[in-house]
């Protein structure tokens, strides 16, 4: 019964778990820059609350705050001046898939689509937190008064989570108590009827159903903040990973991931012999996508992607996501391919398509000039999170 009041959801979904709904985005949804809601990846760790948005109230808890102060939907929509932000949303998780593949990690198998863009509506958490009757503290020095080093969000369903007090209350971390999700009601899956949207960090942290926001000294005590969403060394096991010294996830490391052609598939070079390649990039922190290289030979020659960016992010607030395409020459790479043996082969079957197998690579690199690293062993995690190696696509080519 837990599971009854699930919303209908979007068929192309690609499910990995089923209860909890945890389903990422299709290949085709991540094409278009701003992904439809319907299409948006879903990663719920517990049945979606039943929320009437009449009744619903947000509790603040903080110094200076009244100790029953709550905010209702309303007062958000009509008290405060409606800000939006475009913000790509990706799970630590994106990509887990390919890690296990090399060795085995436990969790959901991501593919590449545990990732989506979409420009949120809302209160600045700052305004609200002012309202409420903090007094904001005076950015200009250099540090924040003692007493508020977090900001926790608790979900209505028992999730919750915590980031830095300085993201959360600085005024160009564009932290959001988001109330639309491209311009409509955010929809039941993804925090109905508030949100907290915490741009350029990992997306456990954006908590939805947002029923609760508290100012503390401390992290969360939350499970996931505490016993999830924690980087550990190549070496550490689940039973040696110490959660209690590891630092909890925020900002992500810059991500970058082929999404057509997808692997395994015949492609036809056009009349250049290039083979077109798109994809998506973003890194953590606000971080822009200088440059996405593409490889026609697993990553020994490279050319640099055209890529597309929202417009008017300023510098440090590159919050959605880059996407890019590139005409990839493959007719050297095809060659390379071919064994003298294997080319030998073909043309004594000469009514046998000739076909080069070659894999295609993509690495991104940020606006620290961070780059991704090359393979998944240096990065192992046994969760799987954080899973930014170069993306490899093996396809086959045809004439
Ligand atoms: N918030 C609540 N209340 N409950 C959750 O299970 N999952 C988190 C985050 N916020 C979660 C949550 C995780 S791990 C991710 S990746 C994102 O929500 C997923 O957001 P989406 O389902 O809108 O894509
Ligand atoms: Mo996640």
């Amino acid at each position: 019964m837990l599971f009854a009041n699930e919303p209908e959801r979007h068929p192309s979904l690609r499910v990995r778990a089923a209860r909890p709904c945890n389903a990422e985005a299709a290949p085709e949804s991540l094409l278009p820059y701003v992904t439809p809601n319907e299409l948006f990846f879903v990663r719920n760790h517990l049945p979606v609350p039943v929320i009437d948005a009449d009744t619903f109230e947000l509790a603040v808890e903080g110094p200076g705050i009244p100790d029953d102060f709550r905010v209702s939907v309303t007062d958000l929509k009509t008290k405060f001046p409606p800000t939006s932000v475009m913000v790509t949303l990706q799970c630590a998780g994106n990509r887990r898939a390919e890690m296990h593949a090399v060795k085995p990690v436990k969790g959901l198998q991501w593919e590449s689509g545990a990732v989506s863009n979409a420009v949120w509506t809302g209160v600045r958490l700052r305004d609200l937190l002012a309202a409420a009757g903090y007094t904001l503290p005076d950015l200009s020095s250099a540090e924040l008064p003692d007493g508020v080093a977090h900001v926790h969000f608790d979900g209505a369903e028992g999730y919750g989570a915590s980031i830095p007090a300085e993201k959360a209350l600085d005024p160009r971390g564009d932290v959001l108590i988001a109330y639309e999700m491209n311009g409509e009601p955010i929809p039941r899956d993804h925090g109905f009827p508030l949100r907290a949207v915490v741009p350029g960090h990992v997306a456990a942290r954006s908590v939805k159903w947002l029923s609760r926001i508290a100012l503390s000294d401390d992290e969360s005590p939350s499970h996931w903040q505490q016993r999830d969403y924690k980087g550990f060394s190549p070496s550490a096991t689940l039973e040696t990973s110490d959660y209690s010294r590891a630092q909890s996830i925020q900002e992500l490391p810059v991500q970058s991931a082929i999404v057509f052609p997808r692997p395994g598939d015949a492609v036809v070079p056009d009349k250049d012999g290039c083979v077109p390649v798109r994809g998506y990039a973003v890194s953590g922190g606000g971080r822009a996508i200088y440059r996405v290289d593409v490889s026609p030979d697993g990553g020994k020659s490279w050319i640099d992607a055209d890529i597309v960016r929202a417009p008017d992010q300023p510098y440090g607030r590159h919050w959605a996501w880059t996407q890019w395409e590139a005409r990839v020459p493959v007719a050297a790479a095809i060659s390379a391919s071919l064994s003298p043996s294997a080319a030998a082969g073909s043309s004594a079957a000469s009514d046998a398509e000739p076909v080069g197998k070659i894999t295609l690579v993509c690495k991104a690199v940020d606006s620290s000039y961070n780059s991704q690293p090359e393979t998944f062993e240096g990065i192992y995690n046994v969760r799987g999170v954080l899973v930014g190696a170069w993306s490899r696509v093996p396809v086959q080519v045809k004439p």
